[in-house]
């Protein structure tokens, strides 16, 4: 695996046994039970929101305030201090410290709660909630301030060109020949939390399959790609990430 991967501590010694290399994949379901709701379980957020209203760029085009006030309403709600980490999100970040992995930990989410877990390095594939990027000049700040049509960027003071840094429907994620290259050389890929009917991260396990690596699903219930999987546990991940990551280390 390329040395853009978080290297797992370990002096990488000639003698040291090669590393096992895992990647993980992450979805609305790990963040479920820090209080962030999912996209399409019950009362989720597409359940609320239509897709082609709030979560394209002609959404965006044709009427930006009403885009912008979805991003402003769901920043407010990862700024509340009741919403952190879960029992998943630091399981993860613990695997991460192994010498005897590399992970590398790819998540559809853009909230930053893996980060608040302890990981670092996470790969953001759609895009950062509390990023905003200017479409006058392309400046990429963190940002975790409401989004209004009025505001103007702060680098080229342009107004009515900022939005939201994630990745919409129709939209070409981000890193995908990273993600892609790193799937067709890694051991273990693990799918958590996601329902599997987002492309082109629902894909990914049969890439990763494709290239002869062993793959797992821990999810609440079986996903649309769960006959893809060679392994599935089901359960919510706070119980099954942290035991799986147990299982790893001893
Ligand atoms: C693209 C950011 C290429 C914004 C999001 C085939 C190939 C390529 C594209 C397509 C294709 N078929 C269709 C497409 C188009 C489209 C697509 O996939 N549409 C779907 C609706 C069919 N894909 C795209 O447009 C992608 N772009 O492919 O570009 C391209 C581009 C240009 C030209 C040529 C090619 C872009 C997709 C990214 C869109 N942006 N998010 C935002 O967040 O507002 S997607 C959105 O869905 C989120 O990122 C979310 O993470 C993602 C996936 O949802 P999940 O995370 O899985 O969440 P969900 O609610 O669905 O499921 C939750 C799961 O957790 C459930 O299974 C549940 O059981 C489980 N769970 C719940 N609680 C728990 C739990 N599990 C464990 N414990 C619990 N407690």
């Amino acid at each position: 695996m390329s040395e853009t991967l978080a290297r797992a501590g370990g002096d990488g010694g000639a003698a040291a046994r090669p590393r096992k290399r895992i990647i993980v994949l992450t979805g609305a379901g790990v963040s479920q039970e820090s209080g962030l709701a999912t996209f399409r379980d019950a009362g989720g957020i597409w359940a609320r929101y239509r897709i082609e209203d709030v979560a394209t760029p002609d959404a965006y085009a044709r009427d930006p305030a009403r885009v912008l006030d979805f991003y402003t309403q769901r920043r407010a709600q990862l700024r509340d201090p009741a919403i952190d980490a879960n029992d998943a999100h630091r399981a993860l970040a613990r695997l991460a410290g192994s010498d005897r992995h590399e992970l590398l930990l790819v998540t559809q989410n853009v909230d930053d709660l893996h980060e608040r877990g302890g990981s670092a390095g996470v790969l953001h594939m759609h895009g950062e909630l509390f990023k905003t990027r200017c479409l006058a000049c392309d400046r990429l700040v963190d940002d975790r301030a409401d989004l209004t049509v009025a505001r103007a960027c702060d680098g080229c003071g342009a107004a009515g060109r900022l939005r939201p840094h994630v990745v919409w429907f129709g939209e070409m994620p981000l890193e995908l020949d990273r993600i892609y290259s790193e799937l067709m050389d890694c051991d273990l890929f693990v799918s958590i939390g996601t329902s599997g009917h987002v492309y082109p991260a629902a894909d990914f396990v049969r890439a990763a399959r494709s290239a002869g690596a062993r793959t797992l699903e821990l999810n609440l219930e079986p996903s649309e790609g769960a006959t893809s999987f060679h392994d599935a546990r089901y359960g919510p991940a706070s119980i099954l990430v942290p035991a799986w990551v147990d299982e790893i280390l001893a």
